[in-house]
């Protein structure tokens, strides 16, 4: 800033004076009084007048000034971040799962894992996910998401969940694809889900069933796929099953549907592996109930892997409020997830596993972006 004085005869006179001379940016300093001669070699002749010291900013201040207000700015703004999320914090109903004393995470980062432990998401695995989505932010000394929530998610689910990319995207070989799984999880339903989802895509499905001994099996089956007219075998014996599979083998694809068997049942279970094992070209999905309690999905993979399944297929979505167990459960056994299915229409209620649909699912739709 250059300092500048001159003289005036009232204040008034002086803020005009220095507004035309150097620009409304030019600031009043001081004033005072003091006594001039007239004429300069005659001292007894004399006069009041002002003395203003001015103060003229440069360039430099001025740039200096707008970076301060601009950081003042970007502190309001992270401010007002930071008390939206507080306050979304305090809506989370159990936002204490996890706490600012306990950890190293930002309040965005914190906030998104309770949301994951609010749907039933286990805290380790939650933190898991979001610290894999996560940068050392050096300015508040903490983990910090490198994206808004929603894209985070996704972000941190890839790096800890596995899927299976869509059925067909996969190749155009020949294939078995059969659904095993506790008793009326929806088995026939996703299996008619899927067929449709096939024929939209071309393929020449068939269909295997080996449920005959359940009353009204065949007949359900039928209903399903009498509209898209597939052909349907019914199979009850391991013989006559790889007979089947030879008669339907020039098609594209050959959907299996077996009976419900409870994890339980050793020698039902046992049953069905003569039928299954050892069938070339056959990937096989385990299908379960996503409102099942974790401790009971875990005792029902243990049961099922001797089906060695090929990956997940999570039902009912659209009747728990918790899909978090989904996420424990392939997280814990890396198994990944073919498709999740939301309803009984058939065959609109499916959709295949995809990063953003789980996200979806767990944080709802993606408001941030
Ligand atoms: N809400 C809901 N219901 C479903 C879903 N999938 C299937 N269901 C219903 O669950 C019930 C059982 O479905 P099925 O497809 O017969 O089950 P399954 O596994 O074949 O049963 P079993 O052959 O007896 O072992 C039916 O009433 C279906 O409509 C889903 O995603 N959401
Ligand atoms: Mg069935």
């Amino acid at each position: 800033m250059k300092i500048k004085k001159i003289e005036a005869s009232s204040l008034q006179e002086a803020v005009e004076e220095v507004k035309k001379i150097y620009g409304k940016d030019a600031m009043i300093l001081s004033s005072k009084v003091i006594k001039k001669n007239i004429i300069p070699f005659l001292p007894f002749l004399r006069r009041s007048v002002l003395e203003i010291t001015v103060g003229i900013p440069d360039e430099e201040d001025f740039a200096k000034e707008l970076q301060k207000q601009e950081g003042i700015y970007d502190e309001i703004n992270k401010l007002k971040e930071t008390v939206r999320e507080v306050m979304d914090m305090v809506k989370t109903k159990e936002s204490a799962s996890v706490t600012i004393e306990e950890n190293e995470f930002s309040l965005r980062a914190m906030n998104l894992i309770n949301k994951l432990i609010n749907k039933g998401v286990e805290k380790e695995v939650a933190k898991k996910i979001v610290e894999d989505a996560c940068g050392y932010d050096y300015e508040i000394g903490r983990l910090d998401l490198k994206n808004d929530s929603f894209e985070s998610l996704k972000e941190g689910l890839n790096q800890n969940i596995n899927i299976l990319k869509d059925l067909l995207e996969e190749d155009d070989n020949f294939k078995i694809i059969a659904f095993v799984g506790p008793t009326g999880v929806g088995k026939t339903t996703t299996l008619a889900k899927i067929a449709h989802i096939l024929r939209r895509r071309g393929k020449k499905i068939g269909v295997i069933t080996l449920d005959s001994f359940r009353v009204g099996a065949v007949e359900q089956l039928k209903a399903f796929l009498n509209i898209m007219e597939l052909p349907l075998r019914v199979s009850d014996t391991p013989q006559k099953f790889r007979e089947h599979i030879g008669e339907l083998s020039s098609l594209d694809v050959i959907l299996v549907d077996t009976a419900g068997r409870s994890q339980y049942d050793i020698i039902r279970l046992q049953e069905l592996h003569a039928f299954l094992h050892r069938v070339p070209a056959m990937d096989i999905y385990l299908t379960l109930n996503a409102n099942l309690q974790e401790k009971a999905m875990y005792e029902t993979i243990e049961k099922f892997s001797m089906f060695s399944p090929k990956g997940f297929i999570f039902t009912k979505l659209d009747e728990t409020v918790y899909p978090g167990s989904i996420i424990n459960v392939s997280f814990r056994t890396k198994l990944p997830i073919l498709c999740l299915t939301t309803g009984q229409r058939v065959p609109d209620d499916i959709m295949m596993a995809t990063y953003e649909g789980l996200a979806q699912l767990i944080i709802g739709e993606n408001h941030e972006g």
